[in-house]
Formats: C-alpha cells, sequence, structure tokens
C-alpha cells in the first residue's frame, strides 16, 4: 500500500511513478500544515475501492446493501447538519471585490488565507490524508484539465472515483511539469490519540473558498457532496468558468464552463444534433438529460453526453465543441422512479452509492416517490424507524445517488470523445408558474444572451423554506460564477461575436424554456419528462429550417400547429394556458430585470442594457 504512517514528521514516499516534484512539494506543505497520521497516494484501482468501501462499512460510514438487490452498493448517512451546499459559506477571493462582482462572497485573499491556515492547522490530526489525482474531461483531451484532491474523507476518495476519470493515469499526463488545480478538502474533525471517530465527522464552521488567481480551492467543514468533491462546483464551474474568461483576457479566443447538461438527438432519418442546456438546481437536469421520447415519436433517439457541466470551446471550424468533464452522476434520488426516470433507475441498479436515502428491511433503499406507497417500515436517513404514520421524510429531499456515466443505458457513443461534440442550440429554462412562456427562440444572438441573463426561478421548499419566490438565476449559473457576472455576460457577448465574425453558421441558436406554468388550479399544466421531446423537436426543426414561428416581443414561438401532438391529449386552449403573453406581468418582470441591472450594474454590457430598453420598448407599443 501506498501508505506511510509520519509520526509527525512529514515524509511522504510518494510512488515512483509521480515525476511531478512540485505536485509532491505542494502535498509535503499541506501535510506539514493538517498533520495527518498517513499520507495515501490513490491508484484509482477497483481493488482500492472495494477496500475503502469495506473500510467504511467497519467504520459505520456505509452499509453495504444487500448485494441480490442493489449488487456492489452502499449507503452512506451523513450528519443531519451536513446535508447539501453551503452558498453563503461559499467565497471566490479573487484580488479585488469587483472581479468577484456582487453575487459572490468574498473576502481579501490575504485574510482569508490567515483564517484558513488556522483552521487547517493539524485538523487532519489521526486521520489519513488521501492524495486523489483525477482528470475533469477525458484523458488528455485539448478540453479536459487536472486537479489533485487532498481530502482526509474516504467518503470523499470513492466518490471522486465514480465522478471524475481518477487514478495513477492522470500522473502520465501530468509528466514532470504539468498544470493541476490543487484542491484541498478536510472534514475539519482531527481525532486525540485514542478518541473514537464518529460515522460521519464535520464541523460546525464551513468555508468553501476559490482563489482564482492561483487556480486553488480550500474546503472545510463538511464532507457533503459540493462541497467536498472539489472537482465538480468548485472546479468544473467555478474556477474553470474563471479559466475560461482569463484565456479570453489574455488574446485567446476563451471557453465557457457551465451549468448545463448535453444531450444528443437523432431523427429517424439518422440527422444527429447536440444541445448543451442550463437548468437551475432542483429543475429536473438529470430527467431532460436521459428524456425518453413519447412512443409517437418512432424512431428518434435521445442519448446523454453529460447531466450537469459542459466544458465548451471553439473548434478549429469555428463551431462550440463540449465534453462532459464528469464521469458520473451525484443525482438527486427523491422523486426519481421508473416514470418519470427509467434510465436513471437503469443507471443506478448497481455499483451505486447512496446518500441519506431510507434502508428498507430487505437491505435495499428506498425515497419518496420511488413508489406510489411507501414500505411499512423502514429505517429512515437519520437512522431512526420510520413507518408512513412517522409523518416525516424517510430520505432527505437532498438525498443523492452517485453512479459511473457508463451505467447509463442511453449514453451516447461520444461521451468520452476528447475532441467533444459540435452544439447546436443552448437552452436556458427555470422554474416559473406564470409569465415565462413554454418555449421561445432568441432572433440573435444577443437576445439570447439576455434571455440567459435574466432567468428566474421559483425557489421549491426544499431549497429555501420559502415557496415560489422568483430568484434571479442568470445561466443557472449564480451559485457557480467564479468571477464578476457582468464580465461573464460580455464573455458570451464576445464568444459570439467571434463566431459569428468567421462564420455566422456555426453559432448555435439559443432557447429560453419553462416546463413550469401552472393552471387555474395550481397543477402544472405541461406534462413535461418525455413529452419535452415535442419542444426539442420543434428546436430541431427550426434548426434545420423546417418548422414554422411567429415573432413576439421577446423571440419566436411556435404555432399549436407547429407542434408534434400525436400520442398526447393537448388542446390549442391547453396550449395557450401556457404560452400566453400577461403583459402587466412583464411589465412587472421587467422591474426585476432592472433590479438585476442595477445591481450588476459594474461592468453590465450595454447591448444588454440596448436590448432590454428595446424590449421595454416594444412591451409599451
Ligand atoms: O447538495 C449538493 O452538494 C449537491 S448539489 C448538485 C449536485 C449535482 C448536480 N447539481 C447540483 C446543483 O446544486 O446544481
Ligand atoms: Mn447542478
Amino acid at each position: 500500500m501506498n501508505q506511510l504512517v509520519m509520526g509527525g514528521v512529514a515524509k511522504l514516499n510518494a510512488p515512483a511513478y509521480i515525476k511531478h516534484q512540485k505536485l509532491i512539494n505542494w502535498v509535503q506543505e499541506v501535510a506539514s500544515l493538517t498533520k495527518p497520521d498517513r499520507v495515501y497516494w490513490c491508484d484509482g484501482s477497483q481493488e482500492e475501492y472495494d477496500r475503502l468501501c469495506a473500510e467504511m462499512v467497519a467504520a459505520g460510514t456505509m452499509k453495504k446493501l444487500n448485494p441480490a438487490k442493489r449488487p456492489n452498493s452502499y449507503l452512506a448517512c451523513s450528519d443531519p447538519s451536513d446535508v447539501a451546499r453551503v452558498e453563503d459559506r461559499t467565497f471566490i477571493c479573487s484580488a479585488t471585490r469587483e472581479q468577484a462582482g456582487p453575487t459572490n462572497n468574498w473576502t481579501e485573499p490575504a485574510e482569508m488565507r490567515r483564517t484558513l491556515h488556522d483552521l487547517f492547522d493539524g485538523c487532519m490530526r489521526g486521520r489519513t490524508m488521501y492524495v486523489v489525482p483525477f482528470s475533469m474531461g477525458p484523458l488528455g483531451s485539448p478540453i479536459a484539465h487536472i486537479g489533485v484532491e487532498l481530502s482526509d474523507s474516504p467518503y470523499v476518495v470513492v466518490n471522486m472515483r465514480i465522478m471524475t476519470r481518477m487514478g495513477k493515469a492522470v500522473y502520465d499526463v501530468l509528466g514532470t511539469d504539468g498544470e493541476f488545480v490543487p484542491c484541498v478538502h478536510s472534514v475539519g474533525a482531527p481525532l486525540r490519540a485514542g478518541q473514537q471517530d464518529v460515522a460521519w465527522p464535520c464541523n460546525p464552521t464551513k468555508y468553501i473558498v476559490h482563489y482564482p488567481e492561483t487556480r486553488e480551492i480550500w474546503s472545510f467543514g463538511s464532507g457533503y457532496g459540493g462541497n467536498a468533491l472539489l472537482g465538480k462546483k468548485c472546479f468544473a464551474l467555478r474556477i474553470a468558468s474563471n479559466m475560461g474568461y482569463q484565456e479570453a483576457q489574455q488574446g485567446g479566443s476563451g471557453w465557457l464552463a457551465e451549468h448545463m447538461l448535453i444531450l444528443g438527438v437523432e431523427s429517424p432519418e439518422g440527422k444527429k444534433h447536440y444541445v448543451a442546456a442550463a437548468f437551475p438546481s432542483a429543475c429536473g437536469k438529470t430527467n431532460f438529460a436521459m428524456l425518453i421520447p413519447p412512443a409517437s415519436f418512432g424512431g428518434w433517439k435521445v442519448t446523454t453526453i453529460g447531466d450537469d457541466i459542459a466544458w465548451i470551446k471553439p473548434g478549429a471550424d469555428g463551431r462550440l465543441y463540449a465534453i462532459n468533464p464528469e464521469a458520473g452522476y451525484f443525482g438527486v434520488a427523491p422523486g426519481t422512479n421508473e416514470k418519470t426516470n427509467f434510465n436513471c433507475m437503469a443507471s443506478m441498479r448497481e455499483n451505486t452509492i447512496f446518500t441519506n436515502v431510507a434502508l428498507t428491511d430487505d437491505g435495499d433503499v428506498w425515497w419518496e416517490g420511488l413508489t406510489k406507497q411507501a414500505p411499512a417500515h423502514l429505517i429512515d436517513w437519520q437512522g431512526k424507524d420510520w413507518t408512513p404514520a412517522s409523518g416525516t421524510k424517510a430520505a432527505h429531499p437532498n438525498a443523492r445517488f452517485t453512479v459511473a456515466a457508463t451505467q447509463n443505458p442511453v449514453i451516447d457513443a461520444a461521451w468520452d470523445d476528447p475532441a467533444g461534440v459540435p452544439i447546436s442550440a443552448f437552452i436556458f429554462g427555470g422554474r416559473r408558474s406564470t409569465t415565462v412562456p413554454l418555449v421561445t427562440e432568441a432572433r440573435n444572438w444577443v437576445e439570447g444572451v439576455y434571455m440567459a441573463a435574466t432567468m428566474g426561478s421559483e425557489t421549491t421548499a426544499a431549497a429555501a423554506g420559502q415557496m415560489g419566490v422568483v430568484r434571479r438565476d442568470p445561466f443557472a449559473m449564480l451559485p457557480f460564477m467564479g468571477y464578476n457576472m457582468s464580465d461573464y455576460f460580455q464573455h458570451w457577448l464576445d464568444l459570439g461575436q467571434k463566431i459569428a465574425a468567421a462564420n455566422p453558421a456555426a453559432l448555435p441558436k439559443i432557447y429560453c424554456v419553462n416546463w413550469f406554468r401552472t393552471d387555474a388550479e395550481g397543477k402544472f399544466a405541461w406534462p413535461g419528462f418525455g413529452d419535452n421531446m415535442r419542444v426539442l423537436k420543434w428546436m430541431l426543426d427550426r434548426i434545420e429550417g423546417t418548422a414554422g414561428g411567429s415573432d413576439n416581443v421577446f423571440g419566436t414561438t411556435p404555432a399549436y400547429t407547429d407542434l408534434h401532438w400525436e400520442g398526447l391529449a393537448f388542446t390549442e386552449q391547453q396550449f395557450d394556458t401556457i404560452t400566453s403573453i400577461d403583459g402587466q406581468a412583464w411589465v412587472e418582470e421587467l422591474k426585476l430585470h432592472t433590479e438585476l441591472f442595477e445591481k450588476l450594474s459594474y461592468h453590465l454590457p450595454e447591448a444588454l442594457a440596448a436590448n432590454k430598453a428595446e424590449l421595454e420598448k416594444r412591451l409599451a407599443s
């Protein structure tokens, strides 16, 4: 084993296959600060994964599920105080406050370094520090980047092995001097000699800190999801969005790190397009990424490249190419079932880590929405006996499954292609019960960027404790932006301009969608799920130039007859319910756009302000 008892002296015994002295020195430096009992260099093997899982079962962190029901699968239950991302504890510590912008928490970097130095000093005592090398994106892809996470959580290691390309091969790509993003993570719970550990160590003090200038991530106090699996939101969105912007600032074409799923759609005639779609958290991204077209769409195929994050770069032909930087899904379990997402259920039949779901009496898992009727008895996510009469949730609303992308039965053949896939359209969607119509096509790039910049979403009870409050969530990036939001808007505008200057036909179309309009009874008026294919088909037909649409104040929308309705009893009147535009509601909506633009006034692109003025003029007339 690549493991060494340190006895207070920071000697590492890095494996001979690691030739990167700077990396070894950094591991040494962090070990000297955090003072773990052991340093373990992960190789990413199956044997290592199985061993760590067995150790966590012995420690009470995970339970092995019944292999007859759920082969090679585990359930981990977190501390009840550590169940979700902590946005109020997340910081972008760029050199100046303006560089982080008004949508991010910011602390002066030197001050934050002092705070973190004190917290990390000795924070791994009694624990093992794992060295986790990982690639975001196919190993060696020109769009991929490498990270190394140092963590004192074996739960993080096994999840990172599923969520990223993790292991020894990363060192071959790094060579002697390759670049990597250093990520330091601690649950913040040092152990005194002889002290008994708890099943889910964590610390009430939490910091999720990004230093964009040095491209470092430091995370303290949480072992959960986006707070701890640092390849995901921290690297693949916050740090990467900044990297893509900086590349443009330094004279390159620049690139995009987006909170977007990527899917492929193929017509019965074999015409294939890829689209990337941004939705805020908890808006059914995984369902859309694995959509099954209705039966009346015989011969149409939807395939998944990714369910959460896209890295997008201009290719040699001037088009935008996207990769999924991740290798697995960390999806929300509650609400997922054979009807809402058959492919997702199939993905997690085996080799899955579940977190904060309930345990059945026969050693399988259950969550709200999995079956119509709840089992008569369960052990809930907090380890307590549960019956349908308990009056509590058996699974935490943010309970998760971690599963390899390769287990998805509709994984796209090109999902691992280092070159990425060409993007034909961007889709932006929020959760709005009123105001925003089912689908609108932007007439030009600026109009599309405006739609994305001003998108909003109603909060769900689980997310905010307050139903139905509209939160502006530009590009669905609000919690994940690694720099100033207005500079980000400008970056999108500039990239569009560069692409159009070389070849206007290479520009993807931009759409705004809303699956969540409600009827007079407050029920969802649009069936959603597989029926979203009807909207997707209209978009593809538009791209191919074969579908109708008419202009309104915001963009181009389909008429009832422009959509394929076979197999769905949905009347023209129902269609009106979800596409009608309420002028007064839009006057109110635009006041919220004004509020947003006032907040983002520093560096707000003039083109967006002008687009808003045009919109107001059209609305008034
Ligand atoms: O609560 C967490 O840590 C998970 S957040 C998450 C996980 C997977 C995909 N998206 C999200 C998100 O919040 O957007
Ligand atoms: Mn997400």
